[in-house]
């Protein structure tokens, strides 16, 4: 059985709830989970947790990742505990599950935040790179959203160098990209299809989801939208073999504007094609996460 990280930055866009949940209705083996792009003292780490003793899941250990003194927590409000600290930080968690697992067990690192988690684990440990598979969720190739001058994903903005650390390592890496995700069918409007299926089932997971995109739609409203792209359930679904996206394969850098780009020479990486199979995977996605709420 393969052994999964989840790396996320859960409590900004609820699409980081919606992946957690398709993960944990899969039944596999998640080891540990890392907050990614931090906040004050394990803010993020301290609201997984929360979310996983709703969940009945306080089986899975959350170990506080890489603060980058970014401030845009829209969940601030829900973390009303401290995050409990372990004996270990996610590096030497990360470390001692290399050193543990034998080598016939596939290790699958899913980042949906940043690369900044991913990349400090490369450099730590130079044998992660043959043992690791990673999902990520980032960047674009040959895309910027329409009428945003200037676009940058947002997973590759927030730490540009630890996106371009990772696609230039040698670890098998799958990137599911800003091309493939930015698709209307992909998006959970708040008061849309998806969201009145889910406040009809009702009950603790429908309201942990509400009390997620409720403050990120009234977040967002200044932007523009009150949806969710469900970026990160798509990476989550490619981790598992799902097959509802497929990926070209050559070496990949991010150029000056921040933008990722093909190059002739390097380590070769799988990146996302942009047409994807959008509506069987919504249908997929909601009809496993409603496996949690009955
Ligand atoms: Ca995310």
């Amino acid at each position: 059985m393969n052994k999964y990280i989840l790396d996320t930055d859960m409590g900004y866009d609820p699409d980081d709830l919606f992946a957690l949940l398709l993960l944990l209705a899969r039944d596999v083996n998640i080891e540990l989970i890392i907050s990614g792009d931090e906040y004050r003292l394990g803010g993020r780490a301290a609201l997984i947790e929360a979310v996983l003793r709703q969940l009945g899941r306080i089986d899975i250990p959350v170990y506080a990742g890489i603060n980058l003194g970014s401030d845009d927590f829209a969940l601030d409000h829900l973390v009303t505990e401290i995050h409990s600290r372990r004996k270990e930080n996610y590096l030497a968690a990360v470390g001692r599950m290399l050193k543990e697992t034998p080598s016939s067990t596939n290790i699958i690192y899913i980042c949906i935040q940043g690369a900044s988690n991913l990349a400090s684990v490369l450099k730590a440990f130079p044998e992660a790179e043959n043992r690791l598979t990673v999902y990520m969720m980032g960047g674009s190739v040959d895309y910027v959203r329409p009428k945003r001058i200037n676009w940058i994903e947002h997973n590759l903005k927030i730490d540009p160098d630890s996106f371009n650390y990772v696609l230039h390592s040698k670890v098998k890496a799958y990137l599911v990209m800003a091309q493939t995700t930015h698709n209307p069918v992909l998006q959970v409007e708040y008061d849309g299809y998806w969201m009145k299926e889910i406040r009809a089932k009702g009950g603790e997971v429908a309201n942990l989801i509400e009390s997620h995109f409720a403050p990120w739609a009234e977040f967002s409203k200044s932007k523009g939208f009150t949806s969710s792209n469900m970026h990160d359930p798509l990476t989550v679904s490619a981790a598992l073999g799902d097959g509802f996206c497929s990926f070209n394969q050559s070496a990949l850098a991010v150029n000056s504007l921040l933008q990722v780009v093909e190059v002739s020479a390097g380590p070769q990486k799988f990146w996302s094609r942009p047409e994807s199979n959008a509506e069987e995977f919504m249908e997929f996605l909601f009809s496993t996460i409603f496996k949690l709420m009955r």
